[in-house]
């Protein structure tokens, strides 16, 4: 047994987190808390020291200067597991990509009769940008050499991704200059597998470059080609109404988990459980109805659109069954812990692996097939309510939360903007006048060794004191959501005077819910067009705006925040650093990616010091840009807030306090 077993208010933030914490610990079950608890980080690894690339070691270079085998430093070995983390969280958010390629394809081809184009304006859009010709041509044609021509992003032979010219000009000079621009996706992440291989490229800083290289394809290539086609497939977000956290399971209905990361299956299984036929079917077994929840960036990609409640983030997959109540949970890719098929044993839920790319041992396979995507679908619905009669004790927290996500970045230049003339200058104007701080993007993981939602609920509150808009994605967002900070009431009681007005005018929340993790890309988006916009600068590294993932784990947020530093965003990561304690990769990926590329990436697992740290970089780049130095002071005059205490007033004291002139 673990030493430091911590109590549950010590392992989460999160109010229903730690009821079913409780609930493990009164009965030994095991989850990834107790897991962490009871086995601390190998400490060569952690500190970078590990070389396991060849059959000669694995390497400890635990003593100074000492090197591998081969005569690998310190600084190489310690490059080279950066950079290949870098192409492991690219390929899998890129792949991800390929996938919903490979979906349209067949829509456009009339394979897959359960798809369509949903959003032609967004297909078109694509077309646009990947060279494909629309006048005259129906959805179907145009979706067909969309999606071709999406494919050819990630192997083709010759030339650039076609998306990096969505970035700003300066941004693009910046990275030819450099040679970093990825040629294709795979190609990007092969080629970084190769260098990192004993004996091929053993310079680090020529590493690290490439590991900058290999996440721009992951950035402006496979994530934001996953964003587009999803946005195709099943519509571009819009402001919807939902709920967040554990407390959305309901006793007397069947409750289906969500959770992984593709769109294509689990929209299925939300409309088939939506089907009079299903619903009749869990009536039979003596449900009210079927209730969805999802977890992780399934969660993200579904409540976007569909509004469908968020049951949690990463660190409550476990936490979902030891309710009692969850009768299936039905997973794909990614972020899925082994644990939950052992958990799952103890309890009536049936794990579910549908990936053709992942099972998991001991789970059912129900392989998707998107040539019958419903039909499988509906099957899958049938097992959760054939499971439901097999209910146990329940233990479902209370706790569920209102939110308003959708915030894709055409949303929000239309909140911004208006129909016709949709637009970015409203925030620009608010940022130049010093009313909105600045911005912070606010995404990434949950991870066991640092108290669950704890960094991500103590930054954002912080960041909407001090006047910063803050976006979000990920099990970042999901932590926001069940904070309560994603209705626009939230910014009567969080925001400082500058954003709350700026929340007030324009109804929306002081924290946006962007999507999931490869919805960054809509981040990068909204970033590029904010440079183009004018009046902050001409590129990414000129706007007051800082990216953080507090608590990150997964290599998919290591190669997130190096396609953000790349693209020019000063880049916090909390928990620690794979680098850390080789100083010289250390001092490079801060201050010697800053020379090149603007952005920088630094390690810091204390949530003052990431506020302190943010701030500053935001009046830095407001004091570089000549706008006024932040002053809350000036703001939070005006806005219906006020009314009540208005109306109290007399009418001389409405005046003044109207005009700020004393009428006697
Ligand atoms: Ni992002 Fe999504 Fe969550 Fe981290 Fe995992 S779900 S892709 S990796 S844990 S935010």
């Amino acid at each position: 047994m673990a030493k430091n077993i911590r109590k549950p208010e010590e392992a989460s933030r999160d109010k229903a987190s730690i009821t079913l914490l409780q609930l493990a610990c009164d009965h030994e079950y095991e989850t990834s808390f107790s897991r962490a608890d009871a086995m601390a980080p190998c400490p060569i690894g952690a500190d970078g020291y590990c070389c396991k690339v060849c059959g000669m070691g694995p390497c400890r270079l635990v003593k100074e200067g000492q090197t591998g085998v081969c005569g690998a430093t310190r600084e190489t070995v310690a490059a080279r597991n950066f950079a290949r983390m870098v192409a492991a969280g690219a390929a899998a958010h890129s792949d991800h990509g390929r996938d919903l390629a490979y979906t349209l394809l067949a829509a456009a081809e009339g394979h897959a009769p359960d798809y369509k184009v949903h959003d032609p304006a967004k297909l078109r859009e694509m077309a646009l940008y990947l060279d494909v010709e629309i006048d005259g041509r129906t959805n179907e044609e145009i979706a067909k050499d969309v999606a071709l021509k999406s494919l050819e992003e990630f192997g083709k032979p010759q030339g650039e991704i076609l998306y990096l010219k969505r970035a700003p000009k300066k941004r693009q000079q910046i990275w030819k200059e450099l040679k970093i621009s990825p040629r294709n996706i795979d190609r990007e992440i092969v080629e970084t597998m190769h260098r990192t291989n004993v004996g091929t490229d053993q310079d680090y800083e020529h590493i690290l470059d490439q590991a900058m290289r290999c996440a721009l394809g992951d950035g402006w290539g496979g994530s934001m080609l996953a964003t587009d086609l999803s946005d195709v497939l099943f519509g571009t977000p819009g402001p919807v109404i939902s709920e967040a956290n554990l407390g959305i399971l309901k006793e007397d209905e069947v409750n289906i988990i969500i959770h992984g990361h593709e769109p294509t299956l689990s929209e299925m299984i939300v409309a088939a459980a939506q089907d009079p036929e299903m619903i009749e079917y869990a009536k039979s077994k003596g449900a009210k109805g079927i209730t969805m929840g999802g977890i992780c960036c399934t969660a993200n990609e579904t409540l976007m659109r569909e509004g469908v409640p968020l049951a949690g983030n990463f660190l409550q997959q476990e936490l979902a069954i030891l309710t009692g109540a969850v009768d299936a949970m039905v997973v794909d890719i990614q972020c899925i812990m082994q644990g939950v098929v052992k958990l799952a044993n103890q309890f009536h839920t049936e794990i579910i692996t549908t990936s053709p790319k992942a099972k998991i041992s001991g789970a059912t396979h129900i392989e998707f097939d998107e040539h019958r995507a419903l039909e499988i679908a509906k099957d899958i619905v049938r097992r959760a309510a054939d499971r439901f009669p097999n209910r146990g004790e329940m233990h479902i927290p209370e706790e569920h939360t209102q939110l308003i996500p959708g915030f894709s970045h055409e949303y929000i230049t239309y909140a911004l903007g208006g129909f016709y003339r949709g637009s970015l200058r409203p925030l620009n104007d608010a940022i130049m006048s010093g009313r909105i701080r600045g911005v912070v993007a606010n995404i990434g993981c949950n991870n066991p060794r640092i108290c669950h939602d704890s960094l991500h609920q103590y930054v954002v509150t912080e960041f909407l004191k001090n006047d910063v808009l803050v976006v979000e994605t990920g099990c970042g967002a999901i932590a926001s959501a069940k904070q309560g900070y994603m209705t626009p009431e939230a910014a009567f009681e969080v925001a400082g005077p500058g954003l709350r007005e700026v929340c007030e005018a324009v109804g929306m929340p002081p924290v946006l819910h962007m999507g999931s993790c490869v919805d960054n890309s809509r981040i990068l988006t909204v970033l590029a067009q904010m440079a183009t916009e004018g009046g902050l600068g001409d590129d990414i590294s000129d706007i007051p705006a800082v990216g953080m993932a507090p608590e990150w784990m997964s290599e998919k947020a290591i190669s997130i925040g190096t396609y953000c530093v790349a693209s020019g965003a000063y880049v916090i990561m909390g928990h620690s650093s794979p680098v850390e304690k080789v100083t010289e990769v250390n001092n490079f990926i801060n201050e010697g990616w800053e020379k090149k590329v603007g952005g920088r990436m630094e390690f810091c697992n204390d949530g003052e010091e990431i506020v302190r740290r943010s701030l500053a970089h935001i009046d830095k780049k407001r004091a570089d840009l000549g706008l006024p130095v932040y002053d809350p002071t000036k703001w939070g005059k005006s806005g219906d807030w006020r009314i009540e205490e208005f109306m109290e007033l007399s009418l001389p004291e409405r005046i003044e306090a109207a005009y700020g002139n004393s009428v006697k």
